[in-house]
C-alpha cells in the first residue's frame, strides 16, 4: 500500500482531518490510492497561504514564470506514459486515451509558459493634449479551481497553468474520485521553483472544501468545471460577494448527419464522440441528428459498430471503452438506459451492465432511437449512452441541433460547402466541428460555450487572459 496522500499548503506536505480512498474502476479489488481530506478550516489556511503569497507571485518576472510552468511542462511530458497509467487505473479511461490526456497536460503547461512572455498592453493617446494612456493586464489575486474527475489531468492543468501564468495564487481542489492523478501534479509542482503559497492542493468535499473556497472573501476568483447544477449553486454565492466566476457545465452535444455525408467519417465521429472516454465527456455527441436520405442505413451501420465495440480493463491493450468511473454514475446511466425504455425510445443496442475478468463499473454502449422531447433527448447523462433523432432535411436538422438548453459544442457530417457553412454560423454553440466529432479539442484555443453550458470567459488559449487577469487603465500627464 502507498502512503496516505497528503495535502500542499503552504509549501509544505500535511495530513488532512479524514482519510479517503480512490479504487480502479476496472478492477474494484486495488485501492489506487488512500488521501488525506480537509475540513473547512484546512480549506481556509489553504486560502490565507495563497493570500499571503499573492504580492510576490504577483510582481515574478515573465523569464521565472516561464521557467516554472516550462520545467512542469517538461517533466509531465517525460513521464507521460507513467501519468497516463495512474490516470487509466484511477479514472478508467483507456491507457491510449489517458497517455494522450497527459501529452495535453504537458502542452498546456507548456503553452502557458510561452504566454507568460506574451503579456502585452496598449497605450493609446488621451482625448486631452499632453496626456498618455496605458491599458494594462494584472493579476486577480487568489483563484479557487474546482475540477471534475473525467479529466483528472488535463483540466486541472487548464485551470493551474493560466492562472499562475497571468501571476495569480492558486488553491486546487480536485473531485474526490481522482486524488492520485491530483497529487502526482502537485507534485511536479511542488518542485518547479514557485514560492510558498503560490499553488496549494487541497482534497476533500465539494460541500466542505469547494464551498469555502467559494464563500471566502479572501478568494477573487472561481474557476469551475462539473454539473449544471453544482456551477449554478457557485455562480448564485459567488457573484453575490462579487467574486469573478467561470462555469463549464454540462452538454447535450448535437452531431448532425446529412444525406451527402461520407458515410464511413460519419461513423467514426459518432462512435469516437459518443462512447469514447466511455462518454463521460461534457462535449460528448449524445445527440445524432441524421436526415432521411441516410438514415437507414446510417443507423444499422451505427448500431454495428456499437456492438463491435470492446470494452475492458482499461489497461488491457485492445480496449475501446473502459469502465464507467464510478458505481453512481454507473446507476445514473442505468436509470437513464430504462427511462428511456419506458418513455417510448426504440431501444437499438446495449445498456446493460456487463462482468469482465475483474469485477468493474462494466456497461455496454447504449443505443437509441429517439424522438426529440424524451428526457433521454433532452438531460445530460454523461455515460455511454446516444441516442439517434431522425430529421426530414437540413433545415429541422439545424433546428433540432438548436432546440436544447446546453450550447457547448455542435458538430456536422456533410460534403456539402453551404451547409457547413451555414451551420458554423447558425450552430447556437461556444464550438462547432465540421466533420469532426464533438468531442477531443485543441489546447491552444478557446473552449467553452453558451446558454446552459458555461458562464464567464473562455477557457484555455490567449482568450484565457480574459478570466485570469483584471485589466487597468492608467492616464500619465508627463509634466
Ligand atoms: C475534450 O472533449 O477534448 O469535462 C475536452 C469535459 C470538458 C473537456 C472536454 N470540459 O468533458
Amino acid at each position: 500500500m502507498q502512503p496516505t496522500l497528503k495535502h500542499f499548503i503552504n509549501g509544505r506536505w500535511e495530513t488532512g482531518v479524514t482519510l479517503g480512498v480512490s479504487e480502479n474502476p476496472s478492477d474494484l479489488s486495488e485501492v489506487v490510492a488512500e488521501f488525506a481530506r480537509a475540513d473547512a478550516a484546512q480549506a481556509e489556511t489553504a486560502i490565507r497561504a495563497a493570500a499571503d503569497a499573492r504580492d510576490s507571485w504577483a510582481d515574478s518576472a515573465p523569464q521565472r514564470r516561464f521557467d516554472v510552468l516550462d520545467t512542469i511542462g517538461s517533466e509531465i511530458l517525460a513521464r507521460r506514459d507513467e501519468l497516463g497509467r495512474l490516470l487509466a487505473r484511477e479514472e478508467g479511461k483507456t491507457l491510449p486515451e489517458a497517455v494522450a490526456e497527459a501529452t495535453r497536460a504537458g502542452q498546456i503547461f507548456k503553452f502557458f509558459a510561452g504566454e507568460a512572455l506574451r503579456q502585452t498592453g496598449e497605450r493609446v493617446p488621451s482625448v486631452r493634449p499632453g496626456v498618455e494612456v496605458d491599458i494594462t493586464r494584472e493579476p486577480v489575486g487568489v483563484v479557487g479551481l474546482i475540477a471534475p474527475w473525467n479529466f483528472p489531468l488535463a483540466i486541472p492543468a487548464w485551470k493551474i497553468a493560466p492562472a499562475l501564468a497571468h501571476g495569480n495564487t492558486v488553491v486546487f481542489k480536485p473531485a474526490e474520485l481522482v486524488p492520485a492523478c491530483a497529487h502526482a501534479l502537485a507534485e511536479i509542482i511542488s518542485r518547479a521553483g514557485l514560492p510558498a503559497g503560490a499553488f496549494n492542493l487541497v482534497m476533500g468535499s465539494g460541500r466542505s472544501v469547494g464551498q469555502t473556497l467559494v464563500d471566502h472573501p479572501l478568494v477573487d476568483a472561481i474557476s469551475f468545471t462539473g454539473s449544471t447544477s453544482v456551477g449554478e449553486g457557485i455562480l448564485k454565492a459567488a457573484t453575490a460577494r462579487r467574486a469573478k466566476v467561470q462555469l463549464e457545465m454540462g452538454g447535450k452535444n448535437p452531431l448532425v448527419v446529412l444525406d451527402d455525408a461520407d458515410l464511413g467519417r460519419a461513423l467514426d465521429c459518432a462512435v469516437q464522440g459518443a462512447f469514447y472516454s466511455t462518454g463521460q465527456r461534457c462535449t460528448a455527441s449524445s445527440r445524432i441528428i441524421v436526415t432521411a436520405g441516410l438514415h437507414g442505413r446510417f443507423v444499422q451501420a451505427l448500431r454495428e459498430r456499437t456492438q463491435a465495440l470492446v470494452v475492458d480493463h482499461a489497461l488491457k491493450r485492445g480496449s475501446e471503452i473502459g469502465p464507467v468511473a464510478s458505481e453512481a454514475q454507473l446507476a445514473q446511466n442505468l436509470s437513464y438506459v430504462e427511462l428511456g425504455r419506458r418513455e417510448g425510445a426504440e431501444w437499438l443496442t446495449g445498456g446493460e451492465r456487463l462482468q469482465r475478468d475483474t469485477r468493474g463499473h462494466y456497461m455496454s454502449p447504449a443505443l437509441f432511437l429517439a424522438e426529440p422531447q424524451h428526457r433521454l433527448a433532452r438531460e445530460e447523462i454523461f455515460g455511454p449512452v446516444a441516442c439517434v433523432i431522425r430529421a426530414a432535411d437540413y433545415d429541422e436538422a439545424l433546428a433540432l441541433a438548436n432546440d436544447t438548453p446546453y450550447g457547448l459544442c455542435a458538430g456536422i457530417c456533410t460534403a456539402s460547402l453551404k451547409h457547413a457553412t451555414h451551420f458554423k454560423r447558425h450552430a447556437q454553440a461556444g464550438m462547432v466541428m465540421v466533420n469532426l466529432p464533438t468531442a477531443g479539442v485543441d489546447y491552444h484555443v478557446p473552449f467553452g460555450g453558451r446558454k446552459a453550458s458555461s458562464h464567464g470567459p473562455r477557457e484555455q488559449g490567449r482568450h484565457a487572459a480574459e478570466f485570469y487577469t483584471t485589466v487597468k487603465t492608467a492616464y500619465t500627464h508627463a509634466s
